[in-house]
């Protein structure tokens, strides 16, 4: 039962793969034109806009980064990163990483800075090498045991199309189960890299391994877990740590954080967001301040978590009854909470505090990228809001924000931040139909590019598609 009761990639993946081969739902491409093709099958909800294909054929496809306009990188899960221009996939990868693959390992996150070639320096440049490319992926030194989750740094020599002079920024235990990775990995405008790292261990794990970042003040020590990391783009702490000086402790920004695949920055404000993947329920938008606390691994949207991760009933147990007296306020029958330092959390000698979810999904979506559209390509109604990814039914959710961007401007059923079920999602449906979605980009030419994610057997079947005015 356990794989059933747990949303991830994995287990997605799986039933999403039977729901193709048993149902009449599939992929056609019809051709509209002589050379877009549109997708049936993916329903766009705004009749402005439509969806093209890019590219398909890929193996798993997690995240992308652009270089130019039509030029981008994308990794494949089992350990490949791809170049693709005008929307051919070059022949040679720029590189072959192997990678740990089971269940949610794999090469999972990309960033790219340019390198800065200026021309008054002295020391002779290799001028071939344009950019720095950051990853984030599993190596396990011997299978699926000993593993690491490791960003390393390469620059792209553009002339022969590869990723060389591997440098390892960071490497993070992972450990005990092969879920729950995180991996994403942003720059922000202080130019630092920033990326997610889960807990590392199912929703329901055999044998919970608790650490401070989850929450647990007797846990085990920090070592790199449960959070949004920060560090500079040499894999250097960034001056005093927020919430201490230890290491791996200095390089949090945000903790409690159970899994996220989606982390940007407000175009306007500079502040971090992320999605984070609750336990089948509970899943959040969130808004990050440096120390935030998230709550997990006890408190999923405003929910308190029992021992089975399930809600927590107030009459479940002494704790219940005692959490329902002291911290939190009865709804139906679960204890939530609503106040701002809810007890028994860590806070890092008050360096960490509590935030509340901006945005609350009940019933699970498993929500992935997260992006700030900085465009108006689609309509001056979407400039610099939030577009969000699911794993199910392929879903792109779309949020504005409030005046002062310090929440999203949410209506009707939607004003109390929390969407019991898809009844709910109609005015931040934006499209669906996609496969597993597993980043959201906004391309140099303004469009919205999306990851569709899906792999079933004997065929690859991931593609990239972007949504552009019709
Ligand atoms: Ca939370
Ligand atoms: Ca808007
Ligand atoms: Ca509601």
């Amino acid at each position: 039962m356990k794989n059933i009761t747990r949303l991830s990639y994995a287990s997605a993946l799986f039933f999403l793969s039977i729901a193709v081969i048993f149902s009449s739902y599939s992929y056609i491409y019809s051709q509209e034109d002589s050379d877009i093709q549109t997708i049936e099958g993916i329903k766009l909800y705004d009749p402005n806009l439509k969806v093209e294909l890019v590219t398909s054929g890929l193996d798993f496809p997690t995240t992308m980064a652009f270089l130019g306009p039509s030029d981008f990188l994308i990794l494949e899960k089992s350990g490949t990163v791809k170049r693709v221009m005008d929307g051919k996939v070059i022949d040679k990868p720029l590189l072959k990483v192997d990678v740990s693959v089971k269940d949610e390992r794999g090469l999972l996150g990309i960033a790219v800075s340019k390198k800065e070639n200026s021309s008054n320096t002295k020391t002779t440049q290799n001028t071939d090498l344009t950019h720095n490319v950051f990853l984030y992926y599993t190596i396990c030194k011997s299978k699926n045991t000993d593993c690491e989750n490791q960003i390393n740094k390469y620059e792209l020599d553009n002339k022969n199309n590869a990723l060389v002079n591997q440098k390892l920024l960071l490497a993070i235990p992972s450990f005990p189960d092969p879920a729950h990775i995180g991996g994403i990995i942003d720059i922000g405008p202080d130019n630092n890299l920033y990326f997610t790292v889960g807990n590392f261990q199912n929703t329901i794990p055999d044998e919970p391994y608790k650490t401070k970042t989850q929450n647990f003040e007797d846990g085990k020590p920090v070592d790199g877990r449960a959070g949004i990391l920060r560090m500079t783009q040499e894999g250097k702490p960034i001056g005093e740590g927020i919430l201490g000086n230890e290491f791996p402790l200095n390089l949090y920004y945000a903790y409690g954080v159970k899994n996220s695949f989606g982390i940007d920055f407000d175009p306007i404000t500079g502040k971090l967001w992320f999605t984070e993947n609750g336990p089948k329920y509970g899943d959040e938008v969130n808004l990050a301040e440096p120390g935030s606390n998230s709550g997990s691994d006890k408190i999923f949207g405003i929910w308190r978590v029992n021992e089975e991760g399930k809600k927590l009933n107030a009459d479940d147990n002494e704790k219940g009854k005692q959490l329902k007296e002291t911290n939190g306020k009865e709804n139906g029958e679960f204890v939530t909470v609503m106040q701002d330092h809810p007890e028994d959390l860590v806070y890092f000698n008050g360096k960490g505090h509590y935030i509340h979810p901006e945005f609350i999904w009940d019933k699970s979506v498993a929500p992935t990228a997260l992006l700030f559209f900085d465009s108006d390509k689609l309509g001056s109604q979407y400039k610099n809001d939030i577009f969000v990814g699911s794993v199910d039914a392929g879903r792109i959710f779309h949020f504005d924000l409030n005046k002062n961007r310090t929440g999203l401007d949410l209506q009707g059923s939607l004003a109390d931040k929390i969407a019991t079920d898809s009844t709910e999602y109609g005015d931040i449906l934006f499209a669906e139909g996609f496969s597993i979605i597993t980043d959201l980009k906004h391309g140099p030419d303004g469009s919205l590019y999306v990851v569709s994610g899906l792999k079933s057997k004997g065929e690859k079947n991931g593609a990239i598609y972007r949504i552009v005015p019709s």
